[in-house]
């Protein structure tokens, strides 16, 4: 086998693994599980205190500017907001929690709305938690990885805002959030992330080819054609 050959032969390989975002469009809010999207499509979704980064996580994933609605605002996403990827599978944006400020009806809208989300939802493949990587986890940020882990839905923990540590600090922090979930078996990573500047994209997009089961072909990049 002459080195040039196994060269194409490694692309080639390394092409058909690269799944892409090709398409996203938002859908449709729900305000209460009347309005919950219950059909054959695979869904992400996307859960985290008022603040954490959720919807600029999506926005930097879909390579969109403003398609999810971001805030300094907390409590700004009050709707479960579901968008769809590739005409394929959806990303689902939970409302944000534990925001001192939101009152206590709203509160415990919030729980009854994410508690029905998750009930006997059989779509769901993969959950992003995610959490401000200068904080250490709240009791709610700790409740909604347990969930995840209860309920054996696989999920990403992403530490967000990386772009406001240093290097060593990131360290230090990661560390800490791996020490503290060490037992969570549901965690398949525990990943410092910046919707600023996009680091670690690619690696959160390719776990989330490997989660989803109903791919289609062209949803892989592949560069022969
Ligand atoms: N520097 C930096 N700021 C970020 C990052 N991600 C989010 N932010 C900022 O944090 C604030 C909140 O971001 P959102 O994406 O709206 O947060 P959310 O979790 O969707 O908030 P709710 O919808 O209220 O639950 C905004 O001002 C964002 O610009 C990041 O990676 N780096
Ligand atoms: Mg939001």
């Amino acid at each position: 086998m002459s080195e040039n050959y196994k060269v194409i032969n490694e692309n080639d390989s390394y092409n058909r693994n690269e799944f892409k975002i090709r398409s996203s469009d938002f859908i449709t809010s729900a305000s209460d599980r009347s309005g919950f999207i219950i059909d054959e499509k695979e869904q992400l979704v996307f859960a985290g205190r008022s603040n954490a980064g959720k919807s600029s996580l999506i926005n930097s994933l879909l390579n969109r500017k403003k398609l999810a609605k971001t805030s300094n605002t907390p409590g700004k996403t009050r709707l479960v907001n579901y968008f769809l990827i590739n005409e394929n599978f959806y990303f689902v944006d939970l409302p944000g929690y534990g925001y001192a400020s939101v009152p206590k009806t709203e509160r415990e809208k919030w729980r009854k709305l994410t508690e029905s989300f998750f009930e006997g939802n059989n779509k769901l493949r993969l959950a992003f938690s995610i959490v401000d990587i200068r904080h250490i986890p709240t009791e709610n940020d700790m409740m909604l990885i347990e969930t995840f882990d209860f309920f054996r839905i696989p999920q990403i923990v992403i530490l967000s805002k990386k772009d406001k540590l240093s290097n060593n600090k990131v360290f230090v922090q990661l560390r800490m959030f791996k020490k503290l979930l060490a037992d969570k078996n549901s965690i398949i990573d525990i990943i410092p992330y910046s919707s600023v500047n996009h680091f670690n994209r690619e690696k959160v997009i390719k776990i989330m080819g490997d989660h989803l089961t109903n791919l289609e072909l062209e949803e892989y990049d592949d560069r022969d054609k």
